[in-house]
């Protein structure tokens, strides 16, 4: 249902409607957007608090800079509701995160303002440098480009090397980084500190100021801008000694902090900045959750609330929520907690998601031994290897899809040097709502042609738990465990931890006509599929869990070829390079002739929606499968299923 805009809103159908508002309805506009988010989030969930803090900043920006032909870039873009609101897509808002609908992410092929498809951290910078430098190139010299990035995002190394490229690129480039002191968690490290420091900062600012009222006037020096604004830029850095400022030493023309609430100070000072060519930076000081006091007060719980009461603030479970096994999350939380309290050796890393990871369980109890980094996947797993070098086993917790930006540290510097860190994936396979950027599609193909990995998938939450605790008594290369978003199938999970043997897999079901091979919890529907297909049509279909996609379990293997020409294997990854892809490869290269099939995730990128429909898409979701899996046998296998 489409949500009800104000009058002011309803009238903006794109910038060119904003560009016509006189300034003073420019809060009211604000107020009106905020609102319309707010009516929207509550009974459609997707992302809040950080779309709310830049209700302001987007609308200036907008009225400001002329998109689509200005470039603007949403790093991460969890924060771009008001951008999609004010470009066209209000009317459809209410499809946002739903199948078919709106991304929950800025995406280029949705709109023409969407300058840049973003979900992972910190690509705004060298993405806007690179249009910058493209603009440059192809004579486009009054074309602005705009990186809006928050002060977590910024954390992280790439958003380093595109300053330290754009500082000395002299490319039209403004980055606006919207310090709200927060990224999902509590923003860590020391640029944290710095920024606060800057912001509080009282002489700093005093001169600061000042600057700001002679560039106020900036119109009235006409072609001499460039002049006075140098001149001033030597007085400020003569003034300031030796309060060096980060920024301005990588180049950097560095303005702010101003408030990020203020939309005619921020319209003001954005069409300052406008007239200066260059790298510049624009401080912009935001609250998470501005306007709806629960988030303000709660910011990690409303960064993705989930469904909410609008008027009491409170979270709804939805019904299908209720009375479910714990989410495979909390069991790996809790675990780990259990883990480190018998091995003094355990360390835990989370990269930015304490919360989401539940790392934050053995923060709260150990933290001294318990390590948020930051935004920073790469740092996170060099970090790892550095304390396994020195003898701990880190649990190092990163979502499967934001692991890929650490390929190559995972292969230099922790399987080469054998190294026994404990790598455990998070929100493997399909995750949602959030869709493509954030699927966790890829991790077998890309980590099984690592030499050393044991790489394994629990098919339970008692399972997990067991491939934690052996995964530590082992300790002498590095793991990887794969597990996926949210509830597990077990209520009695919790049992006393069990070693699992190495490498080896297990079969579940007997069955003389086919052979199912599964890994991880889509076993647990194909063992459902077994079951049906026995009742139904009489089929007996043996049932194996691989459990370890490496080593594989060659013996277990060598048991279903030899005994099975029929052969479907099922997984929550994709096809290309998965685990049905090890299983063909072990069948050529022991000579085994057997028609194998394979139902997974195809050679495309899947988009966003439920978990079911998502699933279903790929025809593995509980009811899809029984269907896919009847079709493979009737199809290539030529036996009779109705
Ligand atoms: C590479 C990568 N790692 C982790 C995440 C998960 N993530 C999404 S938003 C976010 C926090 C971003 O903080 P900040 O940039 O300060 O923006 P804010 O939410 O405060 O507006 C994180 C860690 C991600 N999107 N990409």
């Amino acid at each position: 249902m489409a949500i009800k805009a104000g009058n002011l809103l309803s009238s903006v159908n794109s910038p060119s409607d904003l560009k016509k508002l006189d300034q003073q309805d420019l809060e009211l506009l604000c107020e009106e957007l905020r609102q319309f988010i707010i009516d929207a989030a509550c009974i459609n969930p997707g992302h809040f608090g950080a779309s709310l803090g830049v209700v302001e900043l987007t609308v200036a920006l907008h009225y400001v800079f002329n998109t689509p032909i200005d470039k603007l870039i949403w790093d991460v873009g969890h924060q771009a509701y008001g951008h999609k609101i004010l470009t066209g897509r209000r009317d459809i808002f209410h499809t946002n995160r739903k199948y078919e609908g709106l991304s929950g992410f800025p995406k280029m092929t949705e709109s023409e303002y969407d300058a840049f498809g973003t979900g992972h951290s910190s690509t705004s910078i060298s993405a806007a440098l690179g249009m910058a430098i493209s603009s440059s190139i192809q004579g486009h010299k009054d074309r602005n480009h705009i990186a809006v990035i928050g002060d977590g995002s910024m954390t992280a190394g790439m958003s380093f090397e595109a300053l330290n490229h754009a500082g000395v690129a002299n490319a039209n480039l403004l980055v606006v980084l919207n310090d709200n002191g927060i990224a999902i968690d509590k923003n860590v490290g020391a640029l944290k500190e710095y920024l606060t420091d800057i912001t509080t900062s009282k002489t700093y600012n005093k001169l600061k100021n000042d600057i700001w009222n002679v560039l106020g006037s900036l119109s009235k020096y006409g072609p001499d801008t460039r002049v006075v604004i140098q001149k001033m830029e030597t007085a400020m850095k003569t003034a300031l000694l030796r309060q060096s400022n980060l920024f301005e030493s990588l180049k950097f023309r560095y303005f702010g902090p101003v408030d990020g609430h203020d939309v005619h100070h921020l319209t003001k000072v954005l069409t300052d900045l406008k007239s200066i060519k260059g790298p510049k930076l624009l401080h912009v000081v935001t609250v998470k959750g501005k306007g709806y006091p629960y988030a303000e007060k709660e910011q990690t719980k409303f960064h993705a609330p989930g469904f909410f009461n609008k008027k009491t603030g409170e979270l709804k479970i939805a019904p299908c929520e209720r009375n479910k096994p714990p989410k495979y999350q909390v069991v790996f939380g809790q675990t780990l907690l259990e883990l480190a309290k018998e091995n003094p050796k355990i360390v835990g890393i989370t990269p930015a998601m304490p919360t989401g990871s539940s790392l934050n369980i053995m923060m709260h109890a150990m933290p001294e031994r318990a390590f948020d980094v930051g935004i920073a996947e790469q740092h996170a797993v060099t970090f790892a290897a550095g304390l396994a070098s020195q003898g701990l086993i880190p649990f190092c917790n990163i979502y499967s899809s934001f692991f890929q930006r650490a390929y190559d540290q995972a292969i230099h510097d922790v399987a080469l040097q054998n190294l026994p860190v404990v790598f455990c994936l998070d929100r493997a396979g399909l995750v949602g709502e959030d869709g493509a950027t954030h699927h966790g599609n890829f991790d077998i193909s890309f980590l099984r042609c690592i030499p050393g990995f044991t790489i394994a998938a629990p098919m339970n939450e008692t399972e997990l738990r067991n491939l934690m605790f052996t995964a530590q008594l082992e300790a002498k290369s590095p793991w990887v465990l794969r597990y996926p978003r949210g509830n597990g199938v077990l209520r009695d999970w919790k049992k006393p931890f069990e070693k699992v043997k190495v490498g080896k897999g297990r079969k579940l079901l007997d069955g003389k006509d086919l052979a199912i091979i599964t890994i991880g919890p889509v076993g647990n529907n194909a063992l459902k599929v077994c079951q049906k297909l026995k009742k139904e049509n009489a089929i007996e279909a043996a049932l194996y869990d691989l459990r370890f996609i490496k080593p594989l379990d060659e013996e277990m293997l060598k048991e279903i070829f030899t005994h099975h020409d029929k052969i479907i294997t099922i997984e929550d990854h994709a096809l290309a390079g998965g685990m049905g892809s090890a299983v063909i490869e072990f069948m050529a290269d022991n000579d085994y002739h057997a028609k194998v099939k394979r139902l997974g995730i195809p050679d495309r990128f899947v988009q966003h929606g439920t978990l079911n429909e998502l699933q279903a898409e790929c025809g593995y979701d509980q009811e899809h499968l029984v269907q896919a899996v009847k079709k493979i046998i009737r199809k290539n296998f030529a036996l009779s299923a109705s």
